[in-house]
């Protein structure tokens, strides 16, 4: 890592005003131990509309406060780093449950080489009485881990960790989406995807100090969380079974005809969901997919309206001559579905690729610079 490093702590707080002060403390004296190549740290405070004074507190405490416009603990921690000035961002709750004395670890871990992430695991080191509920240790996160591995292939200990070491740079080219707790999955979703560089380090998480519930909850937070991680895998969630369910709806097909035929329709509306999703995730950039800029390339549209003409043509076809057996009913009738169906995700790809990307889009941009130019000038 390049020295000096410039480092932040940023801290997501709300209605923290027991702990805030104590928190803050516990960051400077945590920046102090990493030495003093860190003197141009600084601590935000990123505050969600706190309603007990946490803010003048933290001001007191010698944190810069961040008033943050949007709800939720991701919304909280973007808008710290969007606003932290450093290269290097650590971040962890205002309720003194993760301990700030133990940033130089984050801080030793990147000393030979530079790390987009390096997250402080809880699993992975000391988790005190009563810092975490027992679902929370043995259930949740241990599930989330493992659906992460399996949709990403990607080795965490400890996905929900609050405490964690970004690269600043590396944060911003992650178009993050998500506002709530299930920010947390996202970030580390897409620093898989995107193969940035990752490690971890064990940290200690202490019973949190505020006196009341945390503000997480445990069932709606788990859910998001694996829906964000879901959204994020059209391909082992959509794409893969769908394979597998069309290869064993053909296998099945002779014993087993309507089944099959349900089968195979399923598969094959998955696989147009998916193909939907991969061209979101491409287009925002997410998960650049060749397929799918292939498709983009090669008129998705009118291909679509060739492939499902042609459906519906087999299918005419194949009703006209053998409509008088069962066998032909029944592959005519699919063939018309697969036929309406592709004509129907052409009409919604087409809607999302129109307005979400649109070369138009630069134009205000451009003449705002040039406008600013000729008012400076
Ligand atoms: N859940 C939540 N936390 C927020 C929000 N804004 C800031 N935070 C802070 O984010 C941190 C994590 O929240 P906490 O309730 O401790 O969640 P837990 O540690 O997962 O139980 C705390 O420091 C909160 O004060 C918000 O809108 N929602
Ligand atoms: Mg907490």
């Amino acid at each position: 890592m390049r020295d000096p490093m410039r480092l932040a702590v940023v801290i997501p707080c709300l209605n923290e005003a027991r702990t805030i002060a104590a928190v803050i403390a516990e960051a400077k004296q945590g920046l102090l131990a990493c030495g003093a190549a860190l003197e141009s740290s600084e601590i935000v405070v990123a505050d969600n509309g706190s309603t007990d004074g946490s803010q003048a507190l933290a001001s007191a405490a010698g944190a810069r406060v961040v008033a943050v416009p949007v709800r939720g603990y991701g919304a909280a921690l973007h808008w710290g780093m969007a606003h932290a000035d450093a290269d290097f961002v650590i971040f962890g709750d205002a309720d003194m449950s993760y301990d700030f004395t133990l940033l130089p670890r984050f801080v030793e871990a990147s000393r030979d080489r530079t790390y987009d992430l390096v997250l402080g695991t809880r699993l992975g080191g000391e988790i005190q009485p009563g810092a975490m509920p027992f679902l929370n240790r043995h259930l949740g996160t241990p599930v989330l881990n493992l659906v992460i591995r399996a949709c990403f292939g990607f080795r965490t200990t400890d996905c929900n960790s609050g405490m964690r070491l970004v690269r600043r740079d590396f944060y911003r080219s992650l178009n993050m989406r998500c506002p709530g707790m299930e920010w947390a999955s996202e970030l580390l979703i897409k620093t898989a995807v995107r193969h940035g560089s990752y490690r971890e380090v064990p940290i200690r998480l202490r019973p949190d100090q505020r006196g009341r519930p945390p503000h997480m909850r445990r069932w709606r937070d788990g859910w998001r969380h694996l829906k964000s991680i879901a959204m994020l895998a059209p391909n082992r969630v959509l794409l893969l079974p769908a394979a597998l369910l069309a290869a064993g709806s053909v296998l099945a097909w002779h014993d087993r005809p309507g089944l099959a035929a349900t089968g195979v329709t399923f598969a094959y509306l998955i696989v147009l969901m998916g193909l939907g999703i991969k061209l979101l995730l491409h287009l925002d950039g997410v998960r650049p997919s060749k397929v799918v800029g292939a498709m983009v390339r090669l008129r998705m549209a009118e291909t679509g309206v060739v492939v499902s003409l042609a459906l519906l043509g087999a299918s005419a076809a194949l009703f006209a001559g053998f409509g008088s057996l069962a066998w032909g009913e029944s592959a005519a009738a699919l063939l018309a579905m697969a036929g309406g169906a592709t004509l129907l995700e052409v009409l919604f790809l087409e809607t999302v690729r129109t307005h979400l990307v649109s070369d138009l889009q630069a134009a205000w941009t451009d003449a705002g610079a040039a406008t600013g130019d000729r008012v400076r000038a």
